[in-house]
């Protein structure tokens, strides 16, 4: 029941709770539970929206799920039907009149962070969405938006609880933030990928920034997907004091009508606007086409748009373009691997996890996973992989399994767009792969052989790639999501049909126009110094046109041949990554080293290990917990407690704050770092425990989401991070009086306290507690932080600290405690 929302310009409504404020609701209250007691206001609000010019308008559910029960004080479908009823009632009366008009079901964060950040588990938010989707579904939704969401996994949950509940069509919106990416680091085109990968019928963009700065994200997300794109900004940034919006009705207009003009499709607004608005951007949308801007700006457009784009595979936070040769690292493999088939029927996922740290970091873009053991059940460890995988790395992932049922759990809890390898020609295998690859939207690596085996002519691949690519277009796969594998054979055995393989590469390059990928090291099978002939045929290959070579990355003969081929095909501008690579390398016999000497990475004190995997920094900022563990019990050998403390575990934190910071590191990494230091906390605290010596706490803080405030996930964060650089939290919870606050820096001579308020309802609360505990504990400092404060509105409520993060509280703690 999919629409295409990219044949006109559709109005959406703009903001519920500015017009529930204005209908008198409490500052404490939530429009959830306001709108629940005063139902007629709700459909009041929506009627207002209609007659402004909306055409499809949001029911009032956004706040509703399993996990808010207590606000909503009866059963959750009772709560949806009431919502429900209220916008389908405005809607059928608008029908009446010969409006016509759809009912939007709003899905919003759960209100608990997902794994591997929170303790949520992927199938329970599932769950927790497919509840509100039922819901919806029965009481009368045209279709459901997911909108305000900062995690991507979160809405994919999210996506498939509306796909395979309801079959009605979905829109999804994310908030980001001013450097182009959400809270938790998710980009435009990892959103936009996947998103159309799963077949959403609109992508865009809600809250947190106004108009004028959300325009030229907007426009690249326009460029960025071929689905319709949506908008719907606040009406500019809130003023913390009065909670008031910033632009007027006028320059919200002015700005909208850029967004139109630039083929953004379906235009709203978020928090502060109303109806004058809406029916501001109605008119503006009669005006253009009437001076014949055409609707949006075209669907073969959009469409052809996606030619340029090509190959691409993400994470939720990194996206891997395949327009240079790509290097797919192949050792997460257990063929031919004693080590790691014991590790996997052990369970010992630390080995394997750096088996992907190794890859990564020898310049691997891709990694390969495959758990293909006899006796493991795949359905079940090839997911459980990815979820560890993805936890510690934004490095893309390709799904490697025969395995139909095993594919379809892995692609379902991976956070991104994959790989799948692989089909073949044979067509049953395609008629269960196929369609596995199209729900996920995965990309899909096709090898040439099929019932009879692998064909001994190039021209005989050829046509099998051929049969693989049209079936894939069959499923609606798109065609440059098609990776062709003409298959490596033995040198030693079958020495004629080398070149038939780099033939049918050339060929399928040329003739189909689809990507190749090849697994490079079976050339070599029985012959001395196999090395020598991966590289020379990896060379010969890439000149027929080899994009995604499947290979050892840890062997730098290989990896040094690939960054050689990029700067010489001039694919690697500038020789960018080549320079980036070798400017400061000098090669002695066999292997790379950094001019300079020692193969030290930048942390300087890093312990050299053979391996690696003992080094401490290493295993923190990859969020190796038991690594970290083995390090921690090694170094206290030599260590007294708190010098490891100091030099080693908070340095590493340190750095992965840095990369934090800058961009490079996002929040998920962050925590499963901070969760791998806590690992190393443990060891040491249990050792002073027993030796009887002081806490290793470097200081007490006391931490609260204030008074009228129920959002704590940004005070759950700093909780973690703090704890992990070894500061005792008194975490006091959500909704917290100024009294309670006091009382227990009072009792425990607290030194540092920090508030979280993340409504600009509740900021008000917020600067009464830190006047009452400046008037009851005057040396005690204080920080705050949450998503409506500014450095300047700190300041004017007497904060000592203002944490535009999390890392920045931990700044602040170090001030205070020294
Ligand atoms: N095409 C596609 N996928 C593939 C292959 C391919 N996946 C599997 C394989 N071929 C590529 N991956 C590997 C993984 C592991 C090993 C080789 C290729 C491997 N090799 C050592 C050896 O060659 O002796 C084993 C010993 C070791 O290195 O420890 O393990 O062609 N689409």
């Amino acid at each position: 029941m999919a629409i295409d929302f990219n044949d006109k310009i559709y109005i959406l409504d703009g903001a519920m709770g500015t017009m529930l404020q204005r209908a008198g609701m409490a500052p404490d209250e939530t429009t959830t539970q306001f709108g629940l007691e005063h139902p007629r206001i709700w459909k009041d609000i929506h009627s207002q929206y209609i007659d402004a010019g909306a055409d499809i308008i949001y029911a009032s559910t956004f706040g509703m799920n399993r996990f808010k029960t207590e606000e909503l004080d009866r059963p959750l479908h009772e709560a949806v039907a009431l919502a429900m009823k209220a916008a389908c009632e405005a809607r059928d009366e608008a029908g009446d009149k010969g409006r016509a008009v759809k009912v939007a079901l709003g899905i919003g964060p759960l209100g608990e962070l997902l794994e591997p950040m929170g303790t949520l588990k992927f199938e329970e938010a599932y769950e927790a969405f497919t509840d509100l989707v039922t819901a919806g579904k029965d009481n009368g939704a045209d279709l459901v938006v997911i909108e305000t969401m900062t995690d991507l996994y979160e809405v994919k949950a999210a996506v498939l609880a509306v796909k395979e509940n309801s079959g009605l069509p979905v829109m999804v919106s994310m908030t980001f933030e001013d450097n182009g990416r959400t809270f938790t680091g998710v980009s435009l085109e990892a959103m936009a990928m996947t998103l159309e990968g799963l077949g959403v019928d609109a992508i865009g963009i809600n809250c947190s920034l106004g108009p004028v700065e959300i325009l030229p994200m907007a426009k690249e997300l326009r460029e960025l997907t071929s689905v319709a794109v949506f908008a719907k900004p606040n009406a500019g940034l809130p003023d913390p004091e009065t909670g008031k919006y910033d632009i007027t009705c006028g320059q919200f207009i002015e700005t909208m009508k850029e967004y139109m003009q630039a083929g953004i499709n379906m235009v709203g607004g978020c928090c502060g606007t109303t109806p004058e608005y809406i029916a501001g951007l109605a008119e503006c949308r009669d005006e253009l086409i009437k001076n014949g801007v055409p609707g949006a700006a075209g669907k073969e457009e959009h469409a052809a748009g996606k030619e340029k784009r090509g190959l691409r595979i993400c994470s939720g936070t990194d996206v891997v373009h395949v327009d240079h040769v790509t290097v797919i690292g192949e050792r997460i493999n257990p063929t031919g691997k004693k080590r790691l088939k014991q590790a996997l029927l052990d369970g010992d996922m630390d080995y394997i996890l750096n088996q992907a740290v190794e890859q990564i970091d020898a310049g691997a873009e891709i990694l390969d996973v495959n758990v293909g053991v006899p006796s493991l059940d795949e359905s079940a460890v090839l997911p459980d992989l990815v979820k560890k995988l993805q936890a510690i790395t934004g490095t893309p992932l390709q799904i490697d399994s025969s395995d139909p049922a095993a594919i379809e759990a892995a692609l379902r809890v991976y956070n991104g767009k994959a790989i799948v390898n692989s089909v073949n020609g044979e067509p049953d295998v395609m008629d269960d792969i196929l369609p596995v690859v199209k729900k996920y939207g995965a990309a899909v690596i096709g090898l040439t052989l099929d019932g009879d085996g692998i064909p001994a002519t190039a021209e005989g691949r050829f046509a099998i790639a051929e049969r693989i690519a049209a079936r894939a277009a069959d499923y609606g796969i798109p065609e440059e999501d098609v990776i062709i594998d003409c298959l490596t054979l033995t040198a030693s055995a079958q020495q004629k049909e080398v070149n038939e393989t780099l033939r049918a590469v050339k060929m399928v390059r040329e003739r189909l126009g689809l990507k190749t990928a090849l697994g490079v090291s079976n050339i070599s099978f029985g012959l001395p110094m196999r090395v020598i002939i991966n590289r020379t045929f990896l060379a010969m290959a890439m000149e027929c046109g080899l994009d995604l070579p499947i290979i050892n990355p840890n062997e730098e003969e290989m990896m040094s041949a690939i960054f050689a081929f990029n700067v010489l095909k001039n694919v690697d501008e500038n020789a960018a990554r080549y320079i980036e690579r070798y400017g400061e390398a000098v090669m002695e016999p066999g292997r790379l080293v950094k001019k300079g000497g020692g193969a030290a990475p930048d942390s300087g004190q890093a312990k050299d290990t053979a391996e690696g995997d003992g080094d401490i920094f290493c295993c923190i900022e990859k969020g190796i917990k038991a690594g970290t563990v083995a390090a921690v019990e090694e170094l206290l050998e030599s260590h007294d407690e708190m010098e490891l403390v100091n030099d080693f575990l908070i340095p590493a934190l340190d750095n992965v704050g840095k990369g934090f910071e800058k961009g490079t590191i996002f929040l998920p990494q962050m925590l499963q770092a901070a969760t791998a230091a806590q690992a190393g906390f443990d060891v040491i605290k249990t050792r002073l425990a027993e030796s009887d010596k002081e806490s290793v706490s470097l200081g007490e803080v006391v931490i609260a989401t204030v008074k009228g405030d129920i959002h704590d996930i940004g005070k759950n964060i700093v909780k973690v991070i703090m704890e992990n650089y070894g500061y005792r939290m008194i975490d006091l919870g959500r909704d917290v009086p100024a009294e309670k606050i006091v009382e227990t820096v009072v009792e425990r001579d607290i030194k540092l306290v920090g508030l979280s308020a993340l409504m600009t309802t509740t900021l008000k609360s917020m600067e009464d507690t830190i006047t009452a505990i400046r008037a009851a504990a005057p040396d005690c400092r204080v920080m705050v932080g949450g998503a409506v404060l500014t450095a300047d509105y700190a300041e004017r409520i007497g904060a000592d600290f203002y944490c535009k993060d999390a890392m920045k509280s931990v700044e602040a703690a170090q001030e205070v405690f020294g």
